[in-house]
């Protein structure tokens, strides 16, 4: 069964250029596009996306990250999303990722890398739902060519 998740291209992959590369390799891995959007999180928004690390010592560096210029927040869909895309991410710490995916491609640091992608169904819903109100997620099935 085809299934949804959420990713940020971070503003560290952005400001490289690298949006379109790590669009293209969705594509490739067989994912659609549900919603996409370009924005610029606050502080707050930091502070709500990743609530679970606050307190945590590397917590203000990521806020001061994740604030420091425009991300791109997606809804994906393919089967097993929430897995598939957490694989072709690749590990948390870049020094860790392996070779081909999109962290070991594009990440600076441990903080600086590159791209989200939710861990559970239950935290996909909560974290796109910051980003998309219903009527921004298209519902009705489209076709592209095969890349
Ligand atoms: P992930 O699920 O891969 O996004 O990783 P986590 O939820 O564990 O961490 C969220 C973000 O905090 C990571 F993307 C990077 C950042 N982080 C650090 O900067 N330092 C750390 O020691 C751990 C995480």
């Amino acid at each position: 069964m085809k299934t949804r998740t959420f990713t940020i291209i971070k503003p560290n992959a952005v400001a490289k250029g690298a949006t379109g590369r790590i669009l293209d390799m969705l594509a490739e891995a067989g994912f659609t596009l549900r919603a996409l959007r370009m924005v610029c999180f606050s502080r707050n928004d930091a502070y709500r996306f990743y609530g679970e690390h606050i307190g945590k010592p590397f917590f203000d560096e990521l806020v001061d990250f994740m604030t420091s210029g425009p991300s791109v927040v997606a809804i994906v869909e393919r089967e097993d999303a929430v897995c598939t895309l957490r694989k072709l991410v690749g590990a948390t710490n870049p020094a860790n990722a392996e070779e081909g995916t999109i962290r070991k491609l594009f990440a600076d640091s441990l903080t600086r890398n590159a791209i989200h992608a939710s861990d559970s169904d239950e935290s996909a819903r909560r974290e796109w739902s910051i980003w998309f109100s219903p009527d921004q997620v298209m519902e009705a099935e489209y076709t592209f060519p095969e890349i």
